[in-house]
């Protein structure tokens, strides 16, 4: 079940995102892994919009059904928005991070135009479906939500909010996937060794802040590329390159504690777990203009 829902979601993304498939080529090209199978996944990420009857608690209950645990909650004040991330049942699958947008923070226009599209849902959509029907959660996670918008309002969101805007056409496409460094071939298995690779390979990379994140404790680093140009279709017909979704890359080194197993006995709960605010605010902006002009 949870295994179909997830190929479903990695295969729309990589038809979406000429990123993934490049990186992945260029991993096999250089001996780095065999087949695509061979990458882990450290953890995949949705955005969504905080109105009561959608937002977290709505796309929460899908992978809370699978297994998932909800763990800990940060908070992004100047971007205005809330996330959680979610433990897998099993380390065979990635951990979750969802995010939402405190639309209540936001101006009474942006507020307007928000809801003049999320209340064309008039209830949580989750509790209407079958969450065991595999098929029926796939095609809710890539179905429209609410109707088209027009470029007008895209525009107008992005100036206050460009997460708003990302989410108001994109809805609940994956935002990114995150490929684990720490378990390939060394020269390879740091971040900053997988950025060089990345670099010599033509991707550009999300530099807000550095591109290098580093949590405070030093054991969680992670970089990302800037997401490419999409052609969106707006109602009416109306064209425009927008940001679609980025791919990520994450190195957790083992803990302290556990620095006198052999490389063969160390799994996931030996090295640092879960996520960082000061990280994810930078890692946020790889659909942002600042960064994406990089990419254009
Ligand atoms: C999520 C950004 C944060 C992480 O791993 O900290 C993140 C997003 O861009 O929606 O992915
Ligand atoms: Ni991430």
């Amino acid at each position: 079940m949870l295994q179909e829902v997830l190929n479903g979601l990695m295969s729309r993304y990589q038809e979406r995102v000429p990123d993934v498939s490049a990186v992945i080529a260029a991993m096999i090209r250089d001996g780095l892994i065999e087949k695509a199978d061979d990458i882990e996944n450290d953890h995949i990420a949705f955005r969504t919009m905080g109105v009561p009857q959608l937002g977290v608690q709505s796309l929460e209950k899908i992978f809370l059904h699978y297994g998932y645990t909800k763990m800990e909650h940060y908070y992004f004040a100047s971007k205005k928005l809330d996330a959680w991330w979610y433990a897998p049942p099993s380390p065979r699958y990635p951990r979750i991070f969802i995010s939402e947008l405190r639309v209540k923070d936001l101006s009474q226009q942006a507020q307007d135009i928000i809801t003049s599209y999320t209340n064309e849902v008039t209830a949580d959509p989750v509790t209407q479906l079958n969450l065991d029907d595999s098929k029926a959660v796939d095609t809710f996670l890539h179905s429209g939500l609410w109707r088209t918008p027009i470029l007008a309002d895209f525009q107008a969101l992005a100036a206050e909010s460009e997460y708003a805007a990302w989410v108001i056409y994109n809805r609940y496409y994956l935002n990114h996937f995150t490929v684990s460094v720490h378990n390939l071939p060394p020269g390879y298995n740091t971040i900053a060794a997988f950025n060089s690779f990345l670099e010599k390979n033509g991707f550009i990379l999300n530099d807000a802040g550095g591109k290098i994140k580093t949590s405070p404790d030093g054991n969680l680093l992670q970089s990302a590329t800037v997401a490419g140009m999409i052609e969106a279709t707006f109602a009416g017909g109306e064209t425009s390159k927008i940001a679609g979704s980025y791919v990520e890359f994450a190195e957790r080194k083992v803990l302290q504690q556990f620095a006198t197993l052999s490389a063969a006995e160390i799994r996931r709960e030996h090295r640092r777990e879960g996520f960082e605010a000061g990280n994810a605010d930078k890692i946020f902006e790889s659909t942002y203009s600042a960064q994406t002009k990089k990419s254009s």
